[in-house]
């Protein structure tokens, strides 16, 4: 079975590719996709590039071009629930846009007609994260993660979307991945390392954590293709 590995940026595959050492490069959609073999399974690894249009291009290629039956995203993500710390592990159970807005109709936030405001992830991958983190003794926090076109550095923001959506963390790519996904029928499992809480600090502390907390979700994401 074909796997699908993707993240936004660079330094979230990076960590991926390290491990799995050997690949072929492929040039589509001028974005470069990794096919490789690890164990029993084919990966196919990219990196979209950053927001919602990017991701939803890469994760439609990687299904219809590539033909992948399951997608896991690795990547790192703001924080929003103030129990997640630089370096925590979220999985998402769900994810919204937090920038989709035609409430002028009536309709609520991160709403379109013959959508959803929240798309759930597959139960069957969260249940294997489950058991990689307790295997590993990892502290892996669930929760709604939601999505937008705007890195988050502004503590009112912030608090909107949390107490728009109810959400734990907030990140760029997400949704679009759970939009494809789901369209598709293809099982999906999104995890985010935090690289900051989506404040006044957030953009040094970006830059400071990303590696170290893309390495977190990578490490995790190749312990649960061992666990499939
Ligand atoms: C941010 C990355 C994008 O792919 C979403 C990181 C971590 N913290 C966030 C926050 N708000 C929104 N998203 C996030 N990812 C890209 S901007 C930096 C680009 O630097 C998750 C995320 N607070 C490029 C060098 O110029």
């Amino acid at each position: 079975m074909k796997i699908a590995i993707m993240g936004a940026m660079q330094e979230e595959i990076e960590p991926l590719l390290a491990k799995i050492g050997e690949y072929e490069k492929v040039r589509y959609a001028k974005n470069d996709y990794y096919l490789a073999k690890y164990k029993n399974f084919e990966l196919v690894i990219a990196y979209s590039k950053i927001g919602k249009v990017f991701a939803t291009l890469t994760a439609t290629t990687m299904i219809e071009k590539f033909g992948a039956k399951k997608l896991l995203f690795s990547g790192v993500a703001g924080a929003i629930n103030p129990e997640l710390k630089i370096g925590d592990l979220i999985a998402a159970t769900q994810l919204c846009q937090h920038d989709l807005d035609i409430t002028a109709f009536g309709h609520p936030y991160g709403y379109v007609p013959e959508g959803a405001v929240c798309i759930k992830s597959d139960t069957n991958l969260r249940k294997i994260a489950k058991t990689v983190a307790d295997e590993k003794s990892i502290a892996l926090k669930e929760g709604t993660i939601a999505t937008g076109d705007q890195f988050v550095a502004d503590v009112a923001r912030k608090e909107w979307i949390e107490k728009t959506f109810d959400a734990d963390a907030l990140e760029m790519e997400g949704a679009s991945v759970a939009v494809v996904c789901d369209s598709l029928d293809v099982p999906f499992f999104i995890l985010r390392a935090i690289s900051d809480s989506a404040d006044m600090d957030a953009g040094f502390n970006f830059d400071t954590f990303l590696e170290s907390s893309a390495k977190q979700s990578a490490d995790f994401i190749i312990s649960m293709l061992d666990h499939m």
